[in-house]
C-alpha cells in the first residue's frame, strides 16, 4: 500500500507540474492597417517587415514596433506568413532572413497531445486509487484478524493506516481536480473543401458577395462548423487559427474574404487567368473569439472560385487554447 501511495503521489506531482507548464502564446498581425495602401521596398538591403496591425497577441511575445517575436518558453512553434505583391517587383521575401512572422500554434498542439496522455494517466491514477481503497479494506480485515495476535503493535499499525487513509483522500481530491481541469479543455478543429462531388463546379461570379459553403468535411471535432451553412460558431472563448486556400484558373478574378460576425477581417485574391501565372491564393489569421462568435468565408462581388475533385479550395479552423 505504501508503494501504491508513493506512486500516486509521484503521478499527481507530475500531472500538476505539466498543468502549470502550459504556456498560452499566439499572435497574428497584418502588415498595414491604415487607410489606403503602402509599398514596402524595394531596398538595396534586406529589411525587417514590421507587421503592426495586430489581431491577436496572447502572451505579448510579438513586438509590433520591431516586428520581432521572442519565444517566451522553450517549445516547438509553428509560424505561418502570407505575402501579397501585385506590383512589377518580385517579392523575394522567401529568401530574405525573416524576422517578422505571423502565427504559431505548435506549443498548443503539443499541449493538446499532453492532455491526451494526461487523460490516460489520470484514468490510471483513478484505477490505482480504487485498488488502493481495496487494499486498505483488506488491511483492515487483516488487522481484525491480527487483533488476536499479541506480537503485533496494534496502535502503531492503526496510526499508520490512519495516515495512509488521509493521504489517499487528499490524493483522490487532487486527482479529481486535475481531471476536471483536463475535461474543461475543449477540443475544436474543422477542415473542409468546397466541393466533394464528381466533376467540377464554378462558384460565381455574382453581383453580390455570397457565403462559400465548404461541404466536403474532412474533420469536425466538436461540431462547431456547419457544413450546410458554411458558418463556424466558436463553442468556447479562446484563440482560434483559421486558414483558407483559394484556387481559380478561370477568366474571372477571384477574391475571398474571411468575416467575423459579418465584419471583414482578412482577404485573399488573385488576377484572372492570363494576367499572371498563379491560380492559387490564401490567407491565415489567429483570432481571440468569444463563445458564439461566428466565422465564415465570403466570395467577393463579381469574383469566381473553381473547384473539382482535386480539392484545391479548403477552409480550416482550430482552437489553439481556451481563454
Ligand atoms: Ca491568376
Amino acid at each position: 500500500m505504501e508503494e501504491e501511495l508513493n506512486a500516486l503521489k509521484n503521478e499527481v506531482r507530475i500531472l500538476t507540474s505539466k498543468n502549470k507548464e502550459r504556456a498560452q502564446v499566439a499572435f497574428s498581425a497584418s502588415l498595414y492597417g491604415s487607410v489606403g495602401f503602402k509599398n514596402f521596398g524595394p531596398h538595396e538591403e534586406a529589411t525587417t517587415l514590421v507587421y503592426d496591425n495586430v489581431f491577436t497577441n496572447i502572451g505579448e511575445a510579438y513586438d509590433k514596433n520591431t516586428g520581432i517575436f521572442t519565444a517566451p518558453v522553450k517549445g516547438v512553434y509553428f509560424f505561418n506568413y502570407v505575402v501579397f505583391n501585385p506590383s512589377d517587383y518580385a517579392t523575394g521575401i522567401f529568401t530574405a532572413p525573416v524576422k517578422g512572422v505571423y502565427f504559431f500554434n505548435y506549443v498548443v498542439f503539443n499541449a493538446g497531445y499532453k492532455k491526451d496522455s494526461q487523460t490516460v494517466l489520470l484514468i490510471e491514477a483513478m484505477m490505482k486509487l480504487e485498488i488502493g481503497i481495496v487494499l486498505l479494506l483488506c488491511t483492515w480485515t487483516t488487522l481484525a484478524d491480527d487483533l488476536m495476535n499479541p506480537t503485533l503493535d496494534i496502535l502503531s499499525e492503526l496510526k499508520k493506516i490512519k495516515t495512509m487513509e488521509e493521504e489517499l483522500n487528499a490524493l483522490k481530491k487532487e486527482v479529481r481536480i486535475l481531471r476536471s481541469k483536463n475535461e474543461e479543455r475543449a477540443q475544436v478543429a474543422f477542415s473542409a473543401s468546397l466541393y466533394g462531388s464528381i466533376g467540377f463546379k464554378n462558384f460565381g461570379p455574382h453581383e453580390e458577395a455570397t457565403t462559400l459553403v465548404y461541404d466536403n468535411v474532412f474533420t469536425n471535432t466538436g461540431n462547431a462548423y456547419d457544413s450546410t451553412t458554411g458558418i463556424f460558431t466558436a463553442p468556447v472563448k479562446g484563440v482560434y487559427f483559421f486558414n483558407y486556400v483559394v484556387f481559380n484558373p478561370s477568366d474571372y478574378a477571384t477574391g475571398v474574404r474571411l468575416l467575423k460576425n459579418s465584419n471583414f477581417v482578412v482577404a485573399a485574391s488573385d488576377n484572372p487567368n492570363g494576367q499572371d501565372r498563379e491560380d492559387t491564393t490564401s490567407n491565415s489569421v489567429s483570432l481571440a473569439l468569444e463563445q458564439g462568435d461566428q466565422i465564415h468565408l465570403q466570395l467577393m462581388e463579381n469574383r469566381r472560385v473553381y473547384e473539382d475533385t482535386w480539392r484545391r479550395n479548403t477552409f480550416s479552423g482550430h482552437l489553439l487554447f481556451a481563454l
